[in-house]
């Protein structure tokens, strides 16, 4: 039997920019009940985790924004997480900033010896309080995965680290910070820049991120940042940059992930419906996930 569990989490306190709170409500509003509904036998939706409004603590001396508040969060994100999984539902959650990602994957990950990630985006997130330039903690939860990081968010659900950098793949990055290439090159990371999209085409790079994860991995979490596709076609997020991915390749990408039956849970982040074109932004993530779960064109 084929069930699905979504888990909204309107986190937006791992950025500057509010209104990304607003994600998990501008997804549902796209139709992603009705849409994925023909693909599982049951559909579970878990409501929201509560995030709250309070207001944004900048804590000079950590260079983290709200760690208290992301790290209490996403330890609740990670139990609803894990709840679903146990129930023995494909965990599929709607951000939210990246952050979220923090909480996501500690609830996977015990599930899994040797987790995989696909970490499509347009950054890669592997920053640390002492490499960032924003304070953000949005830029920072692939490192935080990893178990690089303050240990207030590295050490949620218990355990560090969630994933080993040999197992993760990044797709899509053309913005990358100093202190994110040394460490891509320190830990040896998979990463394909636009400049591997476009000289070899989204095909290659898909068929060689199968064959990678396959071998190595007992399941896959793909992260899918809004931001990797390009602010053209995606334009409701709080920090596009141009040269994206273009919606066909990705919709190309979800479809091979879908025939490799690769892919063991998901996530949806960085949707901002305040900074959007009448909803197009959730509209691109909804029909991603129907590629990605299944749906066919003819
Ligand atoms: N790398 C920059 C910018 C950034 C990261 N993730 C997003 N933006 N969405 C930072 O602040 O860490
Ligand atoms: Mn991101
Ligand atoms: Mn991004």
């Amino acid at each position: 039997m084929r069930k699905l569990s979504i888990i909204g989490m309107p986190m937006d306190l791992g950025q500057m920019r509010r209104g990304v709170d607003m994600g998990p409500s501008a997804i549902r509003y796209a139709g992603v009940n009705e849409r994925l509904k023909p693909l599982f036998d049951e559909i579970h939706d878990l409501g929201d985790i509560p995030i709250g409004r309070e207001e944004v603590v900048v804590d000079k001396e950590s260079n983290l924004r709200n760690l208290d508040l992301v790290a209490e969060k996403n330890a609740n994100l990670a139990d609803k997480v894990d709840e679903a999984i146990q129930s023995g539902a494909f965990p599929l959650v709607f951000g939210g900033d990246h952050s979220i990602a923090i909480g996501t994957l500690a609830g996977v990950s015990k599930h899994y010896n040797n987790l995989g990630v696909i970490w499509y985006d347009a950054h890669g997130d592997l920053n640390t309080a002492e490499t960032s330039p924003s304070g953000n903690i949005h830029g920072m939860p692939l490192a935080v995965s990893m178990g690089i990081g303050h240990p207030a968010l590295t050490e949620i659900g218990g355990y560090a680290p969630k994933v080993k950098p040999e197992n993760i793949v990044i797709i899509g990055a053309r913005s990358l910070d100093d202190g994110e290439k040394i460490l891509i090159k320190e830990k040896g990371i998979k990463v394909y820049t636009m400049h591997e999209i476009d000289r070899m085409g989204m095909t290659k790079v898909m068929e060689e991120t199968i064959a990678y994860l396959k071998d190595r991995t007992d399941g896959v979490h793909l992260s899918l940042d809004l931001d990797g596709l390009d602010p053209v076609e995606a334009p409701g997020v709080g920090t596009p940059v141009i040269g994206g991915i273009s919606f066909r390749e990705s919709n190309l990408a979800m479809e091979m992930l879908e025939e490799a039956k690769l892919i063991t849970s998901a996530e949806f982040v960085e949707v901002n419906p305040i900074l959007d074109d009448k909803n197009k932004t959730a509209s691109v993530a909804v029909a991603l996930m129907a590629s990605l779960f299944g749906e066919k064109l003819l």
